[in-house]
């Protein structure tokens, strides 16, 4: 049985936690008892002629304790019963008195490759990838991570039989580059509101069959996906594969696949299958300078290029990381094929191809960089 290994070379490079707060309340819990304390900010009038000393004495007497005073503005932060708070709201001399609510941070971050291929852009332009279906075809998919929804999927791996789990954290990595949520935490995909589909055909890992991977693209092929990525390769082809991917394009899919991670040797092709076939995109990798990344493989096949060195994404357990990969290059292609979509409802597959490859940003020598790095502002114009 051939075995087939995901095009990554994973390189943990940082993980990240994102759930800041600030200002944390240390608000009693609300219970009968009027004499539990809650945490107020209160702010003392402008004529009150009261000295610092006074205005302590005022909470003090109305039983607060106070936790800080403010250097530039006449308010403290004090610990007061709850009737002794509506108490004070009613004296002349207290301006205001405000509950001390807790706050979120604002802690998504953008990863660079979304910039970089100018899907903020079409972000901007109200272009999000919504009622586009992405088929991932990797080691599945972490569908409990807070900065991820996906839809749905299949398995096509034996004794792996849930999709929506990811004993690797390929997949789920790959499915964050493609449509991370637009939310408050974690990052940002470039299609942010394509449906995900998890389509398990890599086991735990990282390795899978000809025959699964087939099934995989089947399944996409039978419910309908628009797009499938495939963040996998190997280094021979296979019948079976190439007739799987040609029936997928013929279907009206657009079909996407990591190059390979395998660099170059001169002239010497060194892309992976099923990148090579006629019927599939492939994707090589760039840093944020453009820059060939050293282990995306080459040849007269390779389409575009995309971000795939330090790519931060999600991971299982709502967990972050930064990957380098063609595999992480891949589904900015796939996820900006559905931002085409879902501008262009009726563009067929090939017509999305022929947007992203002649809209490429031109990097040189075609055997290293394709049509160049891709576009998305200009593919949707
Ligand atoms: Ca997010």
């Amino acid at each position: 049985m051939k075995k087939w290994t995901k095009g990554l070379s994973v390189i943990l490079i940082a993980i990240l936690a994102f759930s800041l707060a600030f200002g944390s309340a240390q608000a009693a819990a609300s219970g009968p008892s009027a004499n539990a304390k809650k945490e107020y900010l209160v702010g003392f009038a402008k004529g009150n002629k009261a000295n610092a000393q006074s205005s302590k004495n005022l909470i003090t007497a109305a039983g607060g304790d106070i936790q800080h005073t403010f250097q530039y503005m006449n308010v403290v932060e004090v610990s007061l019963p709850e009737k002794a708070a509506e108490a004070l709201a009613k004296n002349p001399n207290i301006a205001f008195v405000e509950e001390n609510a807790e706050v979120q941070a604002t802690a998504q971050t953008v990863p660079w490759g979304i910039p970089h291929i100018k899907a903020d852009k079409a972000h901007a332009s109200g272009v999000t990838g919504s009622g586009v279906k992405v088929a991932v075809l990797d080691t599945g998919i972490d569908a409990n991570h807070a900065d991820l929804n996906v839809k749905g999927g299949a398995s096509f791996v034996s004794g792996e039989p849930n999709a929506l789990q990811d004993g690797n954290g390929h997949g789920t990595h790959v499915a964050g580059t493609v449509a991370a949520l637009n939310n408050s935490t974690g990052v940002l995909g470039v299609a942010y509101n394509a449906d995900l589909y998890a389509v398990k055909v890599l086991s735990a890992s990282g390795s899978g069959t000809l025959s699964g991977i087939a099934q995989g693209i089947e399944w996409s092929i039978a419910n309908d996906m628009d797009v499938i990525n495939m963040s996998l390769g190997g280094s021979t082809g296979s019948t079976a594969l190439q007739q799987a991917c040609d029936n997928a394009y013929a279907s009206g899919i657009v079909v996407v696949a990591a190059a390979g991670n395998s660099g170059s040797r001169g002239k010497r092709n060194t892309m992976g299958y099923p990148a090579r076939y006629s019927s599939v995109i492939a994707v090589g990798a760039v840093d944020s300078s453009n820059n060939r990344a050293s282990f995306s493989s080459v040849g007269s096949e390779l389409e575009v290029m995309a971000p795939g060195v330090s790519i931060l994404s999600t991971t299982p357990g709502n967990n972050y990381s930064s990957f380098n990969g063609t595999s992480m290059a891949s589904p900015h292609v796939a996820g900006a094929a559905a931002l085409i979509k879902a501008k262009y409802p009726s563009m067929t597959n090939v017509q999305i191809r022929e947007k992203l490859k002649n809209t490429a940003t031109n990097l040189g020598d075609s055997f290293y960089y394709g049509h160049g790095v891709i576009n998305v502002e200009s593919a949707l114009q």
